[in-house]
C-alpha cells in the first residue's frame, strides 16, 4: 500500500500533461511596455532581453490622450507607461500607478536630483515615477524652403518667435509648402497662453478661451495636426514647418542626413519661451509583471543605456553620468540640453481638472475642425 502511494506521487508530475497557460508554461518572463513612438534605441530592448531573458512587448502611442484613454479603459496588461508630467499627476490621483519599490531600483541614485525635483511637482516625493526624458516644444523648419519664403532674413532668427504660428499672416507664407502642428492641446494651450501674456498654467476658462481663439486662427494654414508624422514629413522634405518636440525634430534631421537627400532641418526655441516637458516611467497598479518592470526600468537608468537612447532619440535624459557616452553634437546642442539663459525662458504646467480638461478638449476639436 505504502509503496503504491509513493509510486503515484512520483508519477503524477510526469504523467499529467501541462495545459496551455498553466504556471509551468508561464515561466517565460515578459514585460509589457507602453511608450511614445520614436523614443528608444531598439537595440537597447534587444540587449535587455539578451541579458535578462525577459522578453519585451513594446507598444507605442503619440499622445497623452491616447495613453490615458487606454489606461482608463482598464485591463491593458501593460506593466510600464510613460506619461508626461501633468498626466502623471492626475493618473496617480486616479490610482493607476503603484508606489515604486525603490529597493528594486539599484540605479535610482543615477538620476539627476534637479530633474527629479522638477518631476516631484507632479509626483510629490517621487514615489511613483522616475524621469525618462525632458525636452521642449519648438519650431522646426526646412532651411531651404523657408529661406525661399523669407527673403533675406536668416531663418533661425526670423522663426524664433511664436508669431510664426500664432500670427496668421506670418503662417500663411508657409501654407503652400506644408505646416504640421502637434495634435497636443497640452502643448499648444500653455504656449498660446504664454504668448498672450497670460500665465501658461492658467486654468481660468476666460484665459483658455482667449488662447483657443488665438490658436483657431492657424487652422486655415495648417496641413495636418499630428504628433509623430512630422518626423518623416520633415525628413523627406515634404513640409516647410512643424511645431514639434525637440528630439523628434533632430531625429528628422538625422533621417534626412542618412538618406543623403540634401534636406536641412533646423529647430528653434522661440524668444517668448516655451513649454518644458518631462516624461516619466511608471509601473501600473495592475501590472502583471512588476518584477520584470523594475528590471526594465533599472536597465534604462544605467548611464550607458540612457546615453544610447539619447543618441538615438535626441531627447535629453536625466542621468548625468550618461554625458560621457552621449555624442558631443547632442550634448553640446543647446536646443536639447538648454543653457541657463534658455532655461529661464522655459515653463512647466500642471494637470487640468475634469471640467477644465473637457473645455480644453472641446476647444481643441474646434480649433482643428472649425466646429
Ligand atoms: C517621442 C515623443 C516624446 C515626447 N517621439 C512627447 N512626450
Amino acid at each position: 500500500m505504502r509503496a503504491r502511494i509513493l509510486f503515484s506521487i512520483l508519477l503524477v508530475p510526469i504523467l499529467v500533461e501541462i495545459p496551455a497557460g498553466s504556471p509551468a508554461q508561464a515561466q517565460e518572463r515578459v514585460v509589457n511596455v507602453f511608450n511614445w513612438s520614436d523614443y528608444i534605441d531598439p537595440k537597447v530592448i534587444e540587449d535587455f532581453t539578451k541579458e535578462t531573458g525577459i522578453k519585451v512587448t513594446y507598444d507605442t502611442y503619440d499622445s497623452n490622450e491616447m495613453l490615458e484613454t487606454r489606461l482608463l479603459a482598464g485591463r491593458t496588461g501593460y506593466d510600464i507607461a510613460v506619461p508626461s508630467g501633468p498626466f502623471l499627476q492626475r493618473q496617480i490621483a486616479a490610482g493607476l500607478y503603484r508606489e515604486l519599490d525603490k529597493a528594486k531600483l539599484a540605479n535610482l541614485g543615477n538620476l539627476s536630483q534637479e530633474i527629479m525635483a522638477r518631476l516631484a511637482v507632479y509626483d510629490p516625493g517621487n514615489r511613483h515615477a522616475v524621469d525618462y526624458s525632458w525636452f521642449t516644444t519648438g519650431i522646426a523648419f526646412n532651411a531651404d524652403k523657408v529661406a525661399a519664403r523669407l527673403g533675406d532674413a536668416d531663418p533661425a532668427t526670423a522663426l524664433a518667435t511664436w508669431d510664426v504660428v500664432l500670427k496668421p499672416d506670418f503662417l500663411k507664407k508657409f501654407a503652400d509648402c506644408g505646416v504640421y502642428v502637434l495634435d497636443s492641446p497640452d502643448d499648444m494651450f500653455p504656449i498660446a497662453l504664454n504668448y498672450l501674456g497670460l500665465p501658461p498654467d492658467s486654468k481660468k476658462p476666460a484665459d483658455l478661451k482667449r488662447a483657443a481663439e488665438s490658436l483657431g486662427a492657424m487652422r486655415r494654414h495648417v496641413t495636418k495636426f499630428h504628433s509623430s508624422e512630422y518626423i518623416n514629413a520633415l525628413a523627406n522634405g515634404d513640409i516647410c514647418l512643424a511645431v514639434g518636440w525637440s528630439g523628434d525634430v533632430f531625429q528628422a534631421r538625422d533621417r534626412a542626413r542618412e538618406a543623403g537627400n540634401g534636406v536641412e532641418i533646423g529647430f528653434v526655441i522661440p524668444k517668448q519661451g516655451t513649454l518644458m516637458s518631462l516624461d516619466s516611467l511608471a509601473v501600473l497598479k495592475d501590472a502583471p509583471h512588476p518584477e520584470e518592470a523594475y528590471a526594465f526600468i533599472d536597465f534604462l537608468l544605467r548611464p550607458e543605456i540612457a546615453a544610447r537612447n539619447t543618441n538615438r532619440s535626441n531627447f535629453a535624459n536625466a542621468i548625468p553620468g550618461s554625458k560621457p557616452y552621449i555624442d558631443k553634437s547632442i550634448a553640446d546642442n543647446k536646443a536639447i540640453y538648454p543653457d541657463a539663459e534658455v532655461m529661464r525662458r522655459l515653463f512647466t504646467v500642471t494637470s487640468y481638472d475634469q471640467p477644465t480638461q473637457k473645455l480644453v478638449t472641446r476647444e481643441w476639436t474646434r480649433i482643428k475642425t472649425g466646429r
